[in-house]
């Protein structure tokens, strides 16, 4: 089995991908490995942040692993909170006051799509490969639901009218940023099982 570890702090972010993997494969978190570091996300680009995310590990253990980097892109705030999703209304990265910050920005504002995008960076056999998944969706006003994590009771993805907050981690994995980009990457090791040498 494909052993895998997966360079977050962010256990929202394992549970949905285990729930996506199943038992296929053997995902090690930070935690298990016995890893503790905070580890840096100091660039402007999801692409740049999410390789940090994996070369920190990688250089630690010298073990295949994948890191993922995600922002939150407001169309008509151009592009915000985006790479900075996680402190949006400072350090204390804390979820409620990124979500009412984001609602003051967009009082007033008819235009509320906005789009998650992942990238996550893989290293395996000491080469780095990256898969994006993006999900178009819509702000809504006030919170809904308790599911999820971050800016889940305010996002509706296209194709539904409930928000990530109101699915369970199966049903927001359909849709989801993070989702797509994992199933590029599924088929992208299940090549490698087949064809090792490529
Ligand atoms: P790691 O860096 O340890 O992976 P993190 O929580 O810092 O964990 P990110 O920098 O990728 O992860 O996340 C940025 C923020 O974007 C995150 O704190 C949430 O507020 C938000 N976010 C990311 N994915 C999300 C999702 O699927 N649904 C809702 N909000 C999400």
């Amino acid at each position: 089995m494909q052993q895998l570890i997966f360079a977050t702090n962010n256990q929202h972010k394992v549970a949905e991908i285990r729930a996506f993997l199943g038992n296929g494969f053997d995902i090690v978190t930070l935690k298990e490995a016995g890893i503790d570091t905070d580890i840096p996300e100091p660039y402007n680009t999801l692409e740049e942040n999410a390789r940090t995310k994996s070369e920190t590990i990688y250089k630690m253990t010298g073990t295949d692993c994948f890191g993922e980097d995600t922002g939150l892109e407001v169309y008509t705030l151009n592009g915000e909170p985006g790479v900075k999703s996680a402190r949006y209304a400072g350090d204390g990265r804390d979820f409620a006051a990124n979500i009412d910050k984001l609602l003051h920005n967009l009082e007033g504002k008819t235009d509320r799509s906005a789009r998650f995008r992942t990238v996550i960076s893989l290293i395996i056999n000491g080469k780095e490969h990256q898969f994006e998944g993006i999900c178009e969706g819509q702000i809504i006003g006030h919170y809904r639901g308790t599911a999820g994590f971050g800016y889940d009771p305010v996002f509706v993805p296209e194709g539904d009218t409930r928000t990530f907050a109101e699915m369970s981690l199966e049903e927001k994995n359909k849709f989801s940023h993070r989702g797509k980009a994992m199933k590029k990457l599924i088929s992208f090791l299940l090549n490698k099982i087949k064809h090792p040498q490529q």
